[in-house]
C-alpha cells in the first residue's frame, strides 16, 4: 500500500503535475493501507496509561475539572490496571505485541481483555485528541476538503458524527475512522472500537468521542447533545491529521 503511494507520487511528480494543494494531492494521501496491515505504522498508544499533557482544568468550561480528574484517574486508570491483569493472565507479550494487534484479533481473547484493551486504547486516544478550547476550532483546509469529499461538507460531517454519538444507545463511542481509502463515521457499544475484528465497521480510528455517562454526567446530566456540542471546541485536529497522515 505504501509503495503504491510512493509510485503514485513518483509518477505524478515525474509527469510534472503540481501536487501541492490540489484535490488530487489530497486524494493521494488516501492511497494508503486501511488498517492493521501497515507494517511501518508506529503506534503511539502504549500498554500503560500515559500522563496527560494538560491539566485536569484545561478543558473548562466544556469538560469540567472534576470530570476530567475522575475520568482519567479512576475510570481510565481502572481499564489500564485490568488490562495489565488480562495481559498477564492471557500471556500476551507486551514487548513484541502492540495493543492494535491484540484488538485486531480480540475474538481470540477473554471478555475481560475485550473490555479493558478497548477501554484503555479508547481512552489513551481520547486524551490525545483533546486540547484546550479553541474558538472556531477546525481542521486544516486540506483535511476540511477531505471531510467534504466524504461527507459533503465539514458542517455535514459534524452533524453526522454528532448524530452517531447521540444515537449510540447506552454506553459507547462515536468514531471517525479511515477504511478502504475513505473517511467513515461509526459508533460502537461499551469499550469496543473499529480496530476489533468483531466490529461491524472496521478501520483505523482517527478520532473517538466517549459517550459513556461518566464522561459528561456531572456537568451535563442527561444532556448528551450539549456535551457533544461543547466537545467540538476541544478536538485536537493537529493530532487527528497527524494520525491520518502517518498511517
Ligand atoms: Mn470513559
Amino acid at each position: 500500500m505504501k509503495s503504491n503511494r510512493r509510485n503514485f507520487l513518483k509518477q505524478t511528480s515525474a509527469a510534472g503535475v503540481a501536487v501541492a494543494f490540489s484535490f488530487d494531492a489530497i486524494a493521494s494521501l488516501t492511497i494508503r493501507s486501511n488498517h492493521g496491515d501497515s507494517k511501518n505504522y508506529q503506534s503511539d498508544i502504549l500498554w500503560k496509561q500515559q500522563p496527560l499533557n494538560y491539566a485536569y482544568n484545561a478543558m473548562e468550561t466544556f469538560i469540567d475539572t472534576l470530570t476530567m480528574e475522575i475520568h482519567y484517574s479512576k475510570h481510565a486508570a481502572g481499564y489500564a490496571k485490568n488490562l495489565a491483569d488480562a495481559v498477564s493472565d492471557e500471556k500476551v507479550n507486551m514487548h513484541s505485541t502492540t495493543i492494535e494487534q491484540v484488538l485486531s484479533e480480540i475474538s481470540r481473547y477473554s471478555v475481560k481483555m475485550r473490555n479493558n484493551a478497548g477501554g484503555h486504547f479508547n481512552h489513551e486516544l481520547f486524551w490525545k485528541t483533546l486540547r484546550p478550547p479553541v474558538e472556531n476550532n477546525k481542521p486544516s483546509d486540506k483535511f476540511v476538503k477531505l471531510l467534504a469529499r466524504d461527507f459533503n461538507s465539514f458542517e455535514s460531517f459534524k452533524t453526522q458524527f454528532a448524530d452517531a454519538a447521540k444515537n449510540r444507545f447506552g454506553s459507547g463511542w462515536a468514531w471517525l475512522l479511515f477504511a478502504n481509502n475513505k473517511l467513515v463515521i461509526t459508533s460502537t457499544p461499551n469499550q469496543d472500537n473499529p480496530l476489533m475484528n468483531i466490529a461491524d465497521t472496521k478501520g483505523f480510528p482517527l478520532l473517538g468521542l466517549d459517550v459513556w455517562e461518566h464522561a459528561y454526567y456531572l456537568k451535563y446530566q442527561n444532556k448528551r447533545p450539549d456535551y457533544i456540542t461543547g466537545w467540538w471546541n476541544l478536538v485536537n485536529w493537529d493530532y487527528v491529521e497527524r494520525r491520518f497522515s502517518q498511517h
